[in-house]
């Protein structure tokens, strides 16, 4: 390989590194974009929402079934660990799931056995786990998923 065609490679390379939306892997879902964090740094529900927001975007929400089912391919897929915090929570209303960004009533919620369990009394955002879902414990280290607004 001569030395261009090794220059080319590296800046190939480099383009695509700082490729998808600062932190983000992004994924189309029936004609939709959502973005995976690729940091799994723990900052706060509103933080997370914020930072989906400058990408022109807003912490997922999950509205029906086919959603959901989307949504656990892509994590299925995107083959990382966990956890992967959604927009859902109950924050200052126990029990009362809604989406964070918007504030309206969650949709479609479907439980792993036994959740929510609000474990401690501390377990006020919701995550994908396997192909259901679970409360947790907000500051948890994890990624997020956003939804193109
Ligand atoms: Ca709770
Ligand atoms: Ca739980």
């Amino acid at each position: 390989m001569s030395l261009l065609a090794i220059l080319l490679l590296l800046g190939v390379l480099m383009i695509a590194s700082v490729q998808g939306y600062q932190g983000y892997s992004e994924t189309v879902l029936n004609g939709k974009k959502y973005f995976i964090s690729n940091s799994r740094r723990s900052v706060s529900l509103a933080k997370r929402n914020a930072r989906c927001k400058s990408i022109g975007a807003y912490l997922v929400k999950i509205d029906d079934p086919v959603e959901h089912k989307l949504l656990v391919g892509a994590v299925y897929r995107y083959k990382r660990w966990g956890p992967f915090f959604t927009g859902i929570t109950d924050e200052g209303s126990e029990g009362r799931y809604y989406n964070f960004n918007d504030k309206s009533p969650a949709k479609y919620l479907k439980w792993k056995y036994f959740q929510p369990d609000n474990w401690w009394g501390k377990e006020h955002c919701v995550e994908i786990w396997g192909s259901r879902l679970n409360d947790l414990n907000c500051g948890r280290r994890g990624r997020h998923i956003c939804e193109a607004a």
